[in-house]
């Protein structure tokens, strides 16, 4: 599977990728009340007879105490969801290894921060990776995880997989679901070798937690279809995007350089070559994937599938909240905010409603938790 980073001898090349959004709490009613206040306002701008306006009152009053239970009730329910049930959980500390601008490590953000869970950031030179050097495997993203012991956790999904199996159960410690995660070697078409991870997508679940997550056997497989889809498929759409021009590469690059960690020198080599050289690249990966000569289109479509995957009865593939793949999709696409490609996906695709609610849903949960 080809990478949004591409090696060129000892430099990386990355899609241009994600801003980290600091999510800061915004100024805004927790109670959606919105009833209240009507018959006040009806009373003073209208003549309305005492039935009509008791009747406004009732209903007004109704409308408020449903909305405001709801929200009350959703807040419990999400708190049950992330509670984590075992007394390791208080002691868990996690630290991720990442380029801000991976798409890859932007997802496993979006994981996190959707519950509320802190970590330290470690921004890895893309040139010489020291930061990495403990570590057999050189990509990023790489989690480090410590609750009874320290356990490194590699790939994307694989880190999403174990936490999310880590949080919801009862007894097992992060050592423990990271077992479930074998790695296997193996070579890829030019015959180099390459680790992939059995069960990447699979959440593990006891019996009695199976309903609470996934109250059918279809949203499950969903949800791992599309998650699959987002590491194969969505991921490879980025960096044809971000460098579709030299103008375009050139933008991308430089928004590299300014959130990742590059030395003066690696800043200015990284910001000029890096966006020729990943303007080619994006091009042979062009052909690689099969894209449209203009790769927009391929953009477009795999939203429309995506949106079409989600339905229009439903705010989420999770239904109420966010699931996995509503995660991955988010992560992955918001790696190209600011960008020329980002505007031209929001303008020409049906995506903003559910990039707005991600967005939202994901600040509300971190508001909830301070
Ligand atoms: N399957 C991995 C892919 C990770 C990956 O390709 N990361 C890129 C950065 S976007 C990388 O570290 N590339 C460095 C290299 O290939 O040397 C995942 O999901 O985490």
């Amino acid at each position: 599977m080809a990478a949004s980073c591409v090696r060129a001898g000892r430099f990386v090349i990355c899609s241009r990728v994600c801003r980290w959004q600091v999510l800061a709490p915004q100024p805004g009613s927790r109670f959606y009340g919105h009833g209240r206040g009507l018959p006040e306002k009806l009373a003073g701008g209208l003549k309305v007879g005492s039935t009509a306006l008791n009747f406004a009152f009732v209903l007004g009053g109704t409308l408020g105490l449903y909305h405001t239970l709801r929200h009350y009730l959703q807040q419990q329910h999400h708190q049950a969801e992330q509670q984590c049930p075992k007394s390791s959980c208080a002691r868990l500390s996690l630290t991720l290894y990442q380029y801000k601008t991976c798409p890859f490590c932007s997802k496993v953000r979006a994981f996190l921060d959707f519950h509320s869970l802190p970590y330290e950031i470690v921004e890895v030179n893309p040139v010489l990776r020291k930061e990495i050097k403990f570590s057999g495997y050189r990509k990023v993203p790489i989690l480090i995880g410590e609750d009874d012991e320290k356990v490194q956790i590699n790939d994307s999904s694989v880190i999403i997989s174990a936490v999310k199996s880590y949080l919801v159960s009862r007894h097992k410690n992060l050592t423990q679901v990271v077992s479930y995660y074998p790695e296997m070697k193996s070579k890829d078409e030019q015959g180099k070798e390459v680790a992939e991870y059995n069960n990447k997508y699979w959440v593990m679940l006891e019996d009695q937690d199976e309903k609470r997550y996934y109250p059918t056997k279809e949203a499950r497989k969903e949800e791992m279809k599309w998650r699959k889809w987002v590491d194969d498929w969505l991921v490879h759409l980025i960096s044809p995007n971000v460098y579709r021009t030299p103008r375009e590469a050139l933008e991308s690059f430089h928004y590299i350089v300014q959130e990742g960690k590059f030395g003066t020198f690696e800043g200015f080599f990284a910001k000029y070559f890096g966006a020729v050289a990943m303007f080619f690249v994006s091009k042979r990966l062009k052909s690689r994937h099969n894209l449209h000569d203009d790769v927009r289109q391929d953009l477009y479509k795999a939203i429309d599938q995506w949106l079409a995957a989600v339905g229009e009865h439903r705010p989420f593939m999770g239904g109420n909240s966010p699931n996995l793949a509503d995660l991955a999709v988010y992560g992955v696409l918001r790696v190209m905010e600011g960008l020329e490609a980002f505007d031209d996906m929001m303008v020409n695709t049906k995506i903003k409603p559910w990039y707005r609610r991600m967005e939202k849903d994901i600040q509300k949960r971190q508001e909830v938790e301070q």
